[in-house]
């Protein structure tokens, strides 16, 4: 089976490229590691910080932070890092032509039932001219040169795109490598199934009110067909669902909190996350715009997502335009 990196050389990915996600997957390995260890390695639990988005985190989170971040920060191809957990970008003295964004472990709240977790990246080049500060981050998802996920789930998964196929690696735990499993991801046009948190349902605006209204109808109802709903509360695990078998995905607009409209963070959740869809043949929106196209205003900036299966998003697209836009 083949290694992740000569998949890469293969691609005729460029050697610096290929050293900086060397260095996240050695990083995902080690972040691997440590979550199967689970409880024995001390890991589980709260710790007192909080990060800047105002949640608390959990230990492994800081765990997994401070170790992209020191390992990339040592490359000498990276520029900056910008991290979910870090209140503002962190340099290198290195001058790399890669800027990295991550989220070290997403959906870290399933860590203490031992349910599933991630990493996502994004790789973006450095512009030109451009030394300093968070501006340089500043690019829409299309942009971007290389993104994916580790998935830490009964097996551990490497799921990247560089902008050909999307692969997906899986870790072989007796020789601590990623092995190619999947050649090419590919999203089926159409679904079944859903991904939402119907707890917020009475905060929802129209659109998406309408939308999983008329899902939820089934066969009875204007859509005709039964769907079904998973929710892993773990972006990772939900997209990672929909890259294998198809469906939709969506974190809609919601009012429980005025000032917090959105749940998902644009730069180290949501473009990677678009890109890795539509390269498998689906489609990622806000339910208007494209997600690839919006430009970040800041580096934590949060938007609504609809993602997945081509023809179910343009479907719930169709609801958009016939109810008014909430915000
Ligand atoms: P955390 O990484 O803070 O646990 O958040 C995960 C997440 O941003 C995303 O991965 C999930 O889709 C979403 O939150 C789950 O949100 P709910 O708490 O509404 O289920």
């Amino acid at each position: 089976m083949k290694r992740l990196l000569p998949t890469l050389r293969a691609d005729q990915t460029s050697e610096s490229l290929v050293s900086v996600i060397n260095t996240i997957q050695i990083a995902a390995k080690e972040i691997s590691f440590r979550l199967h260890q689970g409880a024995l390695a001390g890991v589980l639990g709260s710790s007192l910080d909080e990060n800047i988005q105002g949640e608390t985190q959990k230990k492994l989170d800081i765990v997994s932070n401070q170790l992209l971040k020191t390992l990339l920060l040592e490359s000498p191809n990276v520029h900056a890092v910008a991290s979910e957990e870090e209140d503002s970008i962190v340099e290198s003295p290195n001058s790399g032509h890669y800027l990295v964004a991550f989220d070290p472990l997403d959906g870290s709240s399933n860590i203490d039932i031992n349910g599933g977790v991630g990493t996502i990246f994004s790789i973006l080049r450095k512009p030109e001219g451009e030394q300093t500060s968070e501006n340089m981050f500043l690019q829409p998802g299309k942009a971007q040169i290389a993104a994916g996920y580790v998935l830490y789930g009964p097996s551990t998964m490497l799921v990247m795109t560089t902008g050909k196929a999307v692969r997906i690696y899986t870790l072989d735990q007796t020789v601590g490598e990623f092995l190619l499993t999947h050649e090419k991801a590919e999203i089926p046009r159409d679904t079944k199934e859903f991904a939402i948190n119907m707890s917020n349902r009475r905060h929802w605006a129209d659109p998406i009110q309408a939308y999983i209204s008329d899902l939820l109808d089934g066969e009875e109802g204007p859509r005709g067909k039964n769907f079904n709903m998973r929710w892993n509360a773990a972006m990772v695990s939900d997209v990672h669902r929909v890259m294998s078998r198809g469906g939709l995905f969506t974190y809609p607009w919601d009012a429980r909190k005025p000032e917090k409209p959105f749940k998902l963070r644009l730069l180290y959740e949501v473009a990677p996350m678009s890109m890795l869809v539509e390269k498998a043949g689906g489609k990622a929106t806000d339910g208007y715009n494209r997600l690839m196209d919006i430009v970040p205003e800041h580096i934590h900036q949060r938007v609504p997502v609809i993602m997945g299966s081509a023809n179910e998003v343009d479907m719930c697209m169709e609801y958009h335009k016939q109810h008014p836009k909430p915000y």
